[in-house]
């Protein structure tokens, strides 16, 4: 029909605390769609290949030390660095699978005492996910996999408080769109749930209409 636009592509997020199995999940999927003719690409945040990424990587690797403000920023600077590649590849008809986004910006500021509505500024306008996938993992579950590495936050005692950040995340997203998963199973288990629910969002009316813009 005259006017009809080609259906755009899921923007699809995983979050969860370090060691929850995000990135095995991601790079699952993105096969697992490619496969089934499914156009998909991985991202992640940070995203250590990007100028502000190399700040990041050493503040993180504790080569760096910076200001709780200064290093919240640089996140969000490093999402709205990929930002226009993201939405590209969207109007494009291709699904992006992201490791980490805008709630974890949060969940890991927040923590520290900085205060949520300053913490979310930043990242308001966003190109906004259609779905969060939240693998749900227990900290002491987390650890015993392969334990934590020397990154600054992995810590038992850091994750538990994120965790508590991210369910208080959870409760202010959109009805539907945060969607927890038990993580703390196989690979495959969790995958099948994973493929379910994308499939559910890349063939419902949302990939008719334009991407959201987070938090607006
Ligand atoms: N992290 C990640 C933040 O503190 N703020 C953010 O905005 C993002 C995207 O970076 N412990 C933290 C969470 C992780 C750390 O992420 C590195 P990864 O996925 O382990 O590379
Ligand atoms: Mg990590």
């Amino acid at each position: 029909a005259a006017g009809a636009r080609q259906r755009r592509g899921a923007f699809i997020v995983f979050e969860g605390l370090d060691r929850s199995g995000k990135s095995t999940q991601v790079a699952r999927l993105v096969q697992q769609l490619n496969e089934r003719g499914v156009k998909a690409v991985a991202a992640r945040f940070p995203d250590r290949t990007l100028t502000t990424g190399k700040m990041i990587d050493s503040y993180l690797s504790q080569k760096a030390d910076l200001d709780d403000r200064a290093i919240h920023l640089l996140f969000s600077a490093n999402r709205w660095e990929r930002a226009n590649q993201i939405l590209e590849d969207l109007n494009r008809g291709t699904t992006v699978v992201c490791d980490r986004y805008a709630f974890s910006g949060i969940a890991f500021s927040a923590i520290k005492g900085l205060s949520w509505s300053w913490c979310r500024a930043p990242d308001i306008g966003l190109p906004a996910p259609d779905l969060v996938l939240f693998l749900r993992i227990s900290p002491s579950a987390a650890q015993s996999r392969g334990g934590f590495g020397d990154e600054r936050y992995e810590k038992t005692e850091v994750q538990q408080r994120v965790k508590g950040a991210f369910k208080r995340l959870g409760e202010s997203v959109e009805e539907g769109k945060w969607v927890e998963l038990e993580a703390d199973r196989g690979v495959d288990e969790v995958g099948q749930e994973v493929l379910r629910r994308v499939e559910e969002v890349l063939q419902g009316a949302g990939m008719d209409k334009e991407v959201g813009k987070l938090w607006t």
